[in-house]
């Protein structure tokens, strides 16, 4: 696969080489499916751009992640078919697959998932999916699209009926009828912040082998502001990052997404956040192997 001109972090070419990463970042900036604001396509590009502003060294982690590989590849030409395009994530995200590497694709609006969830649903017979997000997703379809963004959780679930959904605070009544009949693991954002959810005993209904898609919308403004559809009062950074580090603790993590943040040139913040997001969600699935960096006293 093609190395990306701008690869994640920018650090030392070797630990960037494919063969010897153990993760690998996909920038799939696919813009077909946003009904509101735009700037999905440009987004992967200003996160590899952004990242070469985060420290190799982690703070959590004691450790500089990096050192563990993360190669990046270069973003393909995306088809503007829905269909097609699904397809043509699968097949990537396959070949990452194939090769043993934690994939960590950079979206691109949320239709997207559905391409990566078919390839993890090829490798893993029983597998369950977290969702982090402002909205359920949970529509049969979305003006006419099976495939659009505000349906990507419906498509999921006809994969595999083991969801999660948490931080969610939109959704339509055929939406909320579909919580309530089918009885989905739902935390809705305010009982997340009444404390009135129980994250532990929601993953132990969990196969051990989990996706985590990551709608960059769950977080509050205050944390990443631009993205498509914005929703007021979402999850802080160490809540979210706790949150993750509960999944990433309790659960084998087989792959994840992190979708739907919009390019906008007058907010560097965002982008910058994504990055290092992703960059301690890598520190977080490879902790038990990254060694501490000796530090000087
Ligand atoms: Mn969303």
């Amino acid at each position: 696969m093609k190395p990306h001109a701008t690869p994640f972090l920018g650090p030392p070419s070797e630990f960037c080489e494919f063969n010897r990463a153990k993760a690998v970042v996909l920038p799939f900036g696919y813009e077909g499916g946003v009904s509101y604001g735009r700037g999905t396509a440009q987004a992967p590009q200003a996160v590899l751009e952004a990242s070469q502003q985060v420290e190799f060294y982690d703070e959590d982690r004691k450790s500089e992640i990096f050192r563990i590989g993360i190669a990046t590849i270069a973003e393909p030409e995306i088809p503007e078919d829905p269909k097609q395009m699904v397809a043509q994530l699968a097949r990537l995200t396959d070949d990452l697959l194939k090769a043993q590497k934690f994939a960590v694709v950079v979206g691109g609006d949320h239709s997207i998932t559905s391409g990566y969830i078919q390839t993890i649903a090829k490798y893993y017979p029983k597998f369950g999916v977290i969702q982090l997000d402002a909205h359920a997703d949970l529509r049969p379809s979305y003006q006419d699209d099976l495939l659009s963004h505000a349906s990507v959780m419906a498509r999921i679930r006809e994969i595999t009926p083991h969801t999660l959904q948490i931080g969610i605070r939109s959704m339509d009544i055929t939406e909320a009828e579909c919580v309530q009949k089918e009885n989905l693991c739902l935390c809705t954002m305010r009982q997340w912040r009444r404390g009135r959810f129980d994250l532990k005993a929601a993953l132990s209904t969990l196969p051990e082998k989990v996706f985590i898609t990551l709608d960059v919308d769950v977080f509050d403004w205050s944390v990443i502001a631009s993205t498509g559809t914005p929703e007021p009062g979402g999850l802080g950074w160490y809540e979210a990052l706790d949150l993750l580090e509960t999944i990433f603790t309790t659960k084998e993590v087989v792959g994840c997404d992190v979708v739907e943040l919009s390019y906008q040139p007058h907010d560097p913040n965002s982008p910058f956040a994504v990055a290092k997001l992703i960059y301690k969600m890598i520190g977080m699935k490879f902790a038990k192997i990254l060694e501490p960096t000796p530090t000087k006293k």
